[in-house]
């Protein structure tokens, strides 16, 4: 990581800023046609934010009607660090794809959704209500019943205890909905510390939760995937992946190489990160990281390195 505070310092604000201008280029690596079909249309939040066809999350085919399309949502697959599909990448849902979305929650079995906007910014719905917002509330979605057990209340976030249950096979099962509230649209957090700390406590969550499941599960050995939300499923979403991927390395091996994190991820996600601030801020908050673990000294900065206009 020393490396990486000699590199942030030489290029400056400007060179980080280029280098995803860089990134941002590079044309998309695969088709969007699944996501394009007439009948998916309607369930894509916003018309330019599409799925790579060769990463995309397959629903399994309703057969109670002839809709060849059933098995769509507009979500990916992501790899994490050391392991495919840790991420499920998506947009808010839409009241339309609200049974969709559980039904996508519980076939890949999930334990974790997270949430990294509010459901109204700036008086503009990013996100549907997909959830019952109230203890002891149970809302139907599609099969299933979605019941809040407890919510509890952090400086930064809100963590909501669901309970799904199948009304086709009569099971039910624990979900934990975590919301990080402190992100603002158009930007990004001003300190790394409270994003560090819900990752911390995401993590963490997730892999209790597996603990607990691991008898039941048969799929890849890291587990189930953690879905990750906004609104389009891109900006947000893929920097709190970003981040995850690379303190993960960051804590395994002691480098961190988010360029090369975000081309990839970009590759299962097309459009990841979507502002300069974005993944600025990812660099930022990896070296903020690496000051509160004692990895690196306190760090000065000198105006130049922070001034976007100096060369
Ligand atoms: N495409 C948007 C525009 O044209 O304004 C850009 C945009 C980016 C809009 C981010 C909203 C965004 O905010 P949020 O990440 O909070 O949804
Ligand atoms: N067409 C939308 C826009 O540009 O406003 C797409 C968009 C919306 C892209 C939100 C990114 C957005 O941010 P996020 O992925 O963080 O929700």
């Amino acid at each position: 990581v020393a490396e990486l505070v000699q590199y942030v310092k030489r290029k400056k604000k400007k060179g980080i800023y280029q280098e995803y201008e860089e990134i941002r280029k590079e044309p998309p690596s695969g088709t969007f046609d699944y996501s394009k079909k007439l009948s998916n249309q309607v369930k894509n939040r916003y018309s330019d934010v599409l799925c790579l066809d060769h990463s995309r999350v397959k629903l399994s085919p309703l057969n109670d009607d002839n809709d060849e399309t059933s098995d769509y949502i507009n979500a990916s697959f992501m790899d994490g660090y050391k392991r495919s599909n840790a991420y499920v990448a998506t947009q808010g849902p839409l009241p339309k794809t609200y049974s969709d979305f559980w039904r996508m929650v519980w076939e890949q079995m999930v334990l974790i959704i997270v949430m990294t906007t509010r459901v109204v910014e700036r008086g503009r719905v990013k996100c549907g209500q997909y959830w019952p917002l109230e203890t002891g509330r149970t809302e139907q979605y599609g099969f299933f019943h979605v019941r809040n057990l407890h919510v509890e209340m952090f400086p930064d976030f809100k963590l909501t205890h669901l309970e799904l249950y199948n009304t086709q096979t009569l099971e039910r099962r624990d979900v934990a909905h975590y919301q990080y509230v402190s992100w603002p649209d158009f930007g990004v957090p001003k300190s790394a510390s409270a994003m560090l700390a819900f990752r911390a406590q995401v993590k963490q969550h997730q892999e209790a939760a597996f603990q607990s499941l691991c008898n039941d599960w048969t799929g890849p050995p890291g587990g189930p995937p953690v879905v990750v939300h906004c609104s389009a499923g891109i900006g947000r979403t893929g920097t709190f992946c970003t981040l995850d991927i690379c303190l993960s390395r960051l804590e395994d091996i002691g480098t961190v190489d988010v360029r090369q994190t975000v081309q990839r991820m970009r590759s299962q996600r097309a459009f990841s990160i979507q502002t300069w601030d974005q993944y600025y801020f990812c660099y930022m908050a990896v070296l903020e990281y690496a000051q509160q673990q004692g990895l690196l000294a306190p760090i000065e900065w000198s105006d130049t390195e922070l001034d976007t206009d100096s060369e």
